[in-house]
C-alpha cells in the first residue's frame, strides 16, 4: 500500500483564518492618532484598545458587578435562542466584534440543536482572540467550521466569505454604541449590503436608564475600567513609540445628557508634554485637559428604529430583559 500523506488533525482542518492586518493596520494607527492628537478636543478611536491585554481587561469589565450588560444579553440570549434559531433557519453566524465569543455559545448550541450550524465567522481586529476562538469551538462543536477574519469590520467587511445559507449577522455586546451617530447609520448601512434576502442582523443595544447605573457600569469600584481606558497609551507607548505614563491621566466617564451617551475621557492631572517618536510629534496637555477615549451611546427603542430604517432595514423582533437594561433586535433588510 502506498503511504498516505499525513492528514492534519480533524479540528485544524474545519479552521481557515483570513488576516487582513498588514502595514495598513499599523498607518491607520498612526493616522488616527495623528488626527486625534492634534484636535482642539483631544480624541482617539475605541478599536485601539483591544490589544491582548485590553481583550483581557473586556473579559473583567464584563464579570463585574456593576456591568450589567454583558449579563442581561446573556438573559434575553438564552430565553430567546432556540426561536431565533428556528426562526432564521441560519446554518451559518458570522459575528462582528466576536471577541472571547462567551455568549456567542448560547446561539451556536441553539443552532446546533436545531441541526442546521455549519459555519461560524467570527471578525475582529484582535488576532489572538479569532485564533483562539476558532480552536476551541470546532473542538466544542463537531462538525463546525470556522473562518475567522482578522481586520477591522469597518474596512473589511467584504472580506467576510460569500453566505453558505441563509445567515445571522450577529453584532452584540451593544459594540454599534461605540460609533458617532453618523458613523453608526454608515455603518449599519454597509452591514445591510452584506445581507442577502434569507439573512438576518441580530444586534445588541443598551438601553437608557439612570445615569446612576450608567456611570458606576464605566467607572467600577475595582479600577478595571480605568485600567482597561489607560490601556491606550500603553498601545501607543508599544506601537509609535510614545512616552505616556499612564499613571498621569485621571479615568473619567460620564452620562452626556443631551446626546444619551457615556463618555470615557482620560483627563491630565498636571501640565505634561508626551511625545510619539514614531509620529515625531509633541502633544501638550493643560492640566485637567481631557482626551476622549470611548462613547458608548444608550438607545431608547425609537433610536434604535430610526438607525435601522436610515440604514435600509426592518425590524423583525424587540427582545428584552425582564429589567428592560439591554435590548436585542433581529432585523434584515428592507424589501422593495
Ligand atoms: N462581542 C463581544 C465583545 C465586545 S468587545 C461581547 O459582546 O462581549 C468589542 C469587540 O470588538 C472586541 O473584541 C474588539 O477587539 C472588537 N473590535 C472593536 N473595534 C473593532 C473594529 N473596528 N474591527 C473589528 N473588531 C473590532
Ligand atoms: C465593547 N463596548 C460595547 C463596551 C461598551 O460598553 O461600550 C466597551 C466598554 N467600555 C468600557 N467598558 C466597556
Amino acid at each position: 500500500m502506498e503511504p498516505s500523506a499525513p492528514q492534519p488533525p480533524p479540528a485544524a482542518a474545519a479552521i481557515q483564518i483570513d488576516s487582513h492586518l498588514d502595514d495598513a493596520e499599523e498607518r491607520s494607527l498612526a493616522e488616527d492618532v495623528l488626527d486625534g492628537l492634534t484636535r482642539p478636543f483631544k480624541e482617539l478611536p475605541p478599536k485601539h484598545f483591544y490589544d491582548a491585554r485590553g481583550a483581557e481587561l473586556f473579559d473583567q469589565i464584563c464579570e463585574l458587578p456593576e456591568y450589567y450588560p454583558t449579563r442581561a444579553e446573556r438573559a434575553i440570549l438564552e430565553r430567546t435562542a432556540t426561536e431565533l434559531a428556528a426562526l432564521t433557519n441560519a446554518v451559518e453566524l458570522v459575528e462582528l466584534g466576536s471577541g472571547t465569543a462567551a455568549k456567542t455559545r448560547v446561539l451556536l448550541d441553539a443552532l446546533h440543536g436545531a441541526g442546521t450550524l455549519k459555519r461560524y465567522v467570527p471578525v475582529d481586529v484582535t488576532e489572538s482572540m479569532v485564533r483562539d476562538c476558532a480552536e476551541t469551538l470546532t473542538e466544542e462543536y463537531p462538525g463546525l467550521r470556522v473562518h475567522g477574519v482578522i481586520g477591522d469590520f469597518e474596512r473589511h467587511l467584504d472580506h467576510v466569505p460569500p453566505a453558505i445559507g441563509p445567515r445571522i449577522v450577529a453584532f452584540l455586546g451593544g459594540t454599534i454604541g461605540n460609533f458617532t451617530p453618523g458613523s453608526r447609520r454608515r455603518f449599519l448601512r454597509k452591514i445591510a449590503r452584506l445581507l442577502s434576502p434569507d439573512d438576518f442582523l441580530l444586534m445588541g443595544t443598551d438601553l437608557v436608564k439612570d445615569p446612576r447605573v450608567l456611570e458606576a457600569a464605566y467607572d467600577d469600584s475595582q479600577g478595571v475600567t480605568a485600567e482597561f481606558n489607560r490601556n491606550v497609551l500603553r498601545v501607543l507607548n508599544r506601537e509609535l513609540q510614545a512616552d505616556f505614563d499612564p499613571e498621569d491621566f485621571d479615568h473619567v466617564a460620564l452620562f452626556n445628557e443631551e446626546h444619551e451617551w457615556i463618555e470615557m475621557r482620560l483627563r491630565a492631572k498636571r501640565e505634561l508634554i508626551a511625545t510619539v517618536r514614531g509620529l515625531d510629534l509633541c502633544v501638550h496637555f493643560r492640566a485637567g485637559e481631557e482626551l476622549r477615549t470611548e462613547i458608548s451611546a444608550k438607545f431608547t427603542p425609537e433610536r434604535v428604529d430610526g438607525d435601522l430604517s436610515a440604514a435600509g432595514l426592518e425590524l423583525v423582533h424587540w427582545l428584552t430583559d425582564p429589567d428592560g437594561l439591554f435590548a436585542l433586535t433581529l432585523s434584515r433588510r428592507t424589501s422593495r
